[in-house]
């Protein structure tokens, strides 16, 4: 952060990064984990750093939110029971709620003051949290996934990146741990990193993917406040193949509500540029 003419700035390898304006600093704190911080910016809104680095913006956590959510959500045939690990804002279950066939969705943040601080700064993403079909585990991810098996039909990792709490997430232990966590025909998407920005974390990702799924599938779209401006999402699962099933009907429902997600970026996020394609191993 600088000066009078406030500004913050997240340097990504100490290379480049991105700058906003800041109005006020809403709230800052150390939780027993991370730094927390919430920014009232010009042009982003409401901003959430975790030590540091951007986590959700009000302006574009939707372009996260819509496709960690629908693309898995649609291609399975009737998602009731889902776990979202990390994702302690709320954005990844405001939209996971969006499907009427949903019964009971399980937030599993190992961070409760992140929970706490997105209530009270960002209503937006937050306010889904009390749901009556939300269940809220404030525990740690692994050790809840190692005890759960055969029980959820969709499996969301909307951790922060492989450093500090979440870098146990990204585990082939943890991957087989959540697999066996799925129920027959289910589904696990994680945030898989910046094709652009993170390609030594994306390589070290897909063998561990690979290890733990038979069917590995990276997606990809533009996230204009994280590095690279370009994000990656990992459709894995035992026996459903994306876009083998794509419920149109429902497509078209969540497209109502939606302002990216459709049946046909659905099909077109799957479609990949060359130097991502060779980066996953395609
Ligand atoms: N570089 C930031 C990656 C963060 C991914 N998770 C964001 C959480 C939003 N719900």
């Amino acid at each position: 952060m600088s000066g009078m003419d406030l500004k913050y700035t997240e340097l990504h390898d100490d290379q480049f990064g991105i700058t906003m304006r800041v109005k006020n600093v809403l709230y800052s704190g150390k939780s027993e984990f991370q730094k927390i911080d919430i920014l009232d910016t010009e042009f982003f809104g409401r901003v959430l750093l975790l030590d540091g680095l951007v986590m959700t913006t009000e302006k574009d956590e939707i372009f996260y939110h819509e496709m960690i959510a629908h693309i898995p959500m649609i291609s399975h045939p009737a998602p009731k029971d889902i776990l979202v690990i990390g994702g302690g804002d709320g954005g990844t279950i405001r939209e996971v709620l969006r499907h009427p066939s949903v019964k009971r969705a399980v937030l599993c943040e190992i961070d409760g003051e992140v929970i706490e601080v997105s209530k009270k700064f960002l209503p937006q993403l937050a306010s889904a949290l009390d749901d009556p079909r939300v269940d809220i585990q404030v525990r740690d991810g692994i050790e809840y996934i190692a005890q759960s098996k055969n029980e959820f039909d969709i499996i969301l990792i909307d951790s922060t990146d492989p450093m500090g709490p979440g870098e146990g997430l990204f585990t082939e232990e943890f991957y087989k741990n959540v697999n066996a966590a799925l129920k027959d025909g289910g589904i696990m998407v994680c945030q898989s990193e910046s094709p652009f920005a993170d390609q030594k974390e994306i390589k070290m990702m897909q063998p561990l993917l690979k290890k733990a799924f038979p069917i590995v599938k990276t997606y990809a779209g533009p996230m204009p406040t994280y590095p690279g401006g370009y994000w990656s999402w990992t459709f894995c699962s035992n026996t459903v193949t994306p876009l083998e099933f794509v419920d149109e009907t429902r497509a078209d429902e969540i497209a109502k509500g939606s302002k990216l997600y459709n049946k046909d970026l659905h099909r077109a996020v799957f479609a990949l540029p060359n130097f991502v394609k060779e980066l996953v191993g395609e």
